[in-house]
């Protein structure tokens, strides 16, 4: 079996893509970067914050178009897609000053409802929003046998969105808006009132975001993220005490995700589960999974550019 190389979060910065792609063996024969042995799984997040949206794009759709390469759907083309989707009264995604916000490096480059903007979000609807093989598993940030079940009769037979799958989305006490929710941001775990926070950015919570990767041996706090928060020693110690949140079942393959901004040095988060973003739009890295079928993730196979 040929290898892959699993590649996170690109956010526009193309100049890092090239590096690394280069780094790992890929060479660009007309136009679409190649390897004689090995192709590319990207993990989505293509798009905003970085300096070159339409240059990243001109990279990863052609290795795709030739079957150098694949790509799962990222929390941002899915936003990008819901903000370009007409509702009776508005767009799927409201264009509110905080979503027109994170959404404009791309709309820099794209201006809305040009022919450029179009042909993109019909390309990300070509984006199937998680790969299941025999072998590996690919999802942009939480793999959920749980939402996968309630998605599959909603998605296209190459695993894709459709309008009806959109139409169901927008009713958010819907199954299909959970699922979506769930495997493109990740879980969210409701806090009691007590234990509301403020994230970084000043904004108002009830809910954690759960590493579900972790194993419910660990205390609840270990297994809860505050959006950049730092919680009193107090505080965790009573969180210790709350039921655990919702077990993850441990999966039994390799699976590759991406999202979750991570820093340091790289390594897998658990026996299986491989987590190849390192925050290239933050002053981090881009990092790549090099594989080679092995069942069992190892720190020296990450390969990054900063
Ligand atoms: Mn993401």
């Amino acid at each position: 079996m040929d290898g892959i190389d699993f590649i996170g979060d690109i956010h526009g910065c193309s100049a890092q893509l090239e590096r690394l792609l280069q780094t790992l063996g890929y060479v660009r024969r007309d136009g679409v970067y190649q390897h004689s042995e090995r192709r590319v799984i990207f993990l989505g997040d293509f798009i905003d914050r970085g300096p070159e949206q339409r240059r990243t794009l001109e990279i990863v759709r052609p290795m795709v178009e030739h079957g150098r390469a694949s790509a799962v759907m990222g929390n941002h083309e899915f936003n990008a897609i819901c903000y370009a989707t007409p509702t009776r009264d508005g767009f799927v995604r409201p264009h509110i000053e905080k979503n027109r916000h994170q959404h404009a490096a791309f709309l820099a480059e794209y201006p809305f409802g040009s022919p450029e903007h179009r042909d993109a979000i019909s390309w990300f609807m070509t984006l199937p929003l998680y790969i299941d093989t025999e072998a590996f598993g690919v999802v942009h940030a939480c793999w959920c046998a749980d939402s996968f079940r309630i998605l599959r009769p909603h998605l296209t037979d190459t695993g894709c969105l459709s309008e009806r799958t959109l139409s169901l989305y927008e009713d958010e006490s819907s199954g299909v808006h959970q699922a979506i929710e769930t495997i493109l941001k990740g879980p969210e775990h409701p806090l009691p009132p007590s234990f509301a926070f403020t994230d970084k950015d000043g904004t108002p919570r009830s809910e954690a975001r759960l590493k579900w990767w972790t194993s419910s041996d660990l205390a609840v706090s270990q297994r809860l993220e505050f959006g950049g928060a730092r919680l009193s020693s107090e505080r965790l110690a009573e969180l210790d005490l709350l039921p655990q949140p919702r077990a993850h079942p441990a999966p039994t393959k390799p699976v590759f995700v991406g999202h979750y901004w991570l820093r340091g040095e790289p390594g897998p988060l658990s026996e299986r589960v491989v987590c190849v973003d390192y925050s290239v739009a933050k002053g981090g890295k881009l990092a790549a999974y090099r594989w080679s079928g092995e069942p069992l993730p190892v720190r020296d196979n990450f390969v990054c550019v900063s």
